[in-house]
């Protein structure tokens, strides 16, 4: 049973009894915790807070942003510029970096974050979720700039999502594991509700958009074509399918009772590697779900060591429970 201690008791104990992360680290991620807190209460509201439907304009990606999609990249803004642990934030939904105001002190840690993944799911009441990211700034040289950002996944000091879903829940890791925080409506707080999270190694569903399967390249139809013959072809299991089109939702599935989720390479558009962000979608994902004992690759190399070449680059994705990922990498890569 899950000792059911605080966010804050569980961040202390990494901090003093585990040295895993320092004080600013600690503080940083309290503040992250608290503004997807507030978050939460925005999405809740819904039709009632008059935060649905589409806010007119465009992000960097060129997608149509909605209404909730500003207001949690504020949320994030505002809460985390003040505090003295960031140099900068990057997010899907602004251009370039945010480099914290000089009213402000700036500290060591960069923050990364989707602020609102699966916004075509809102106006449905379908789970969404904030995505986070932390790097530490690397270069002694003052100030900061999107090249500061430019680090593979494997440099990652944190990680983490909030799933608005049925239950709000935080899903964090500073590379000691994975842990997952209820949020109790009544005291206002993140409560420990699961940790030392595992995936197993094998599953028998898979999550991808099967609508875009004549545009995918062979490797993957033969793994999913494979998965659909069931048992009588040569998995010799029958395989379920799940689509939630919310990565916080799919993953978040996957980390409690496995599952391998899929978004590949498409050659409608044969020059982006693949829909999702790496920065702020693939590389906090892929260090979730390999220290809950999972694998994220691009297909053919671990996502975590990829190295970015620009802030807001694509990547293939495939990851979740550790033996199908192989499989579906192998047959990328035998494909060459
Ligand atoms: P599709 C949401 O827009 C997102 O970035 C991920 O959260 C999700 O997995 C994917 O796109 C869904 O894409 O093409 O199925 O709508």
């Amino acid at each position: 049973m899950t000792r059911r201690i605080s966010l804050t008791q569980y961040l202390v104990e990494e901090q003093r009894e585990r040295g895993r992360i320092p004080a600013q680290l600690r503080l940083l991620l309290e503040v992250v915790a608290r503004a997807c807190k507030s978050i939460a209460i925005s999405v809740n509201k819904g039709a009632l807070g008059g935060v649905l439907g589409s806010a007119g304009s465009e992000n960097v990606q060129g997608e149509v942003q909605k209404k909730l999609d500003i207001i949690a990249n504020e949320v994030l803004i505002e809460a985390n510029e003040w505090g003295g642990a960031l140099a900068a934030m990057a997010s899907e939904e602004m251009d370039s970096i945010y480099v914290v105001p000089n009213r402000y002190p700036q500290g060591e840690y960069l923050l990364l974050f989707d602020p609102l993944d699966g916004s075509s799911n809102i106006d449905v009441n379908v789970s969404i979720g904030t995505i986070f990211s932390v790097l530490k700034k690397q270069s002694d040289t003052p100030g900061v700039s999107t090249q500061d950002f430019l680090q593979p996944g494997s440099a990652q000091v944190a990680a983490g999502y909030c799933v608005y879903g049925p239950q709000t829940t935080l899903v964090l890791t500073v590379g000691d594991g994975v842990a997952m925080f209820t949020l109790d409506r009544e005291q206002g707080s993140w409560v420990l509700t699961a940790d030392e999270v595992r995936i197993p190694e094998d599953t028998k569903e898979f999550a991808v958009n099967m609508s875009n399967q004549r545009h995918w390249a062979p490797p993957m139809q033969r793994y999913i074509d494979e998965c659909l013959q069931g048992k009588d072809g040569p998995r010799g299991k029958d395989f379920n399918m799940r689509w939630v089109a919310s990565m916080v939702a799919d993953v978040h599935r996957i980390l409690c009772r496995g599952g391998v989720f899929m978004y590949p390479w498409d050659k409608r558009e044969p020059a982006k590697a693949g829909k999702l962000r790496l920065m702020y979608e693939a590389n906090p994902m892929g260090f979730i779900v390999e220290q809950a004992g999972g694998a994220a690759t691009n297909g053919k190399q671990r996502v975590l060591d990829l190295q970015p070449g620009q802030l807001h680059e694509r990547v293939s994705v495939i990851l979740g429970s550790k033996n199908e990922v192989e499989r579906a990498s192998a047959y990328h890569r035998e494909a060459g």
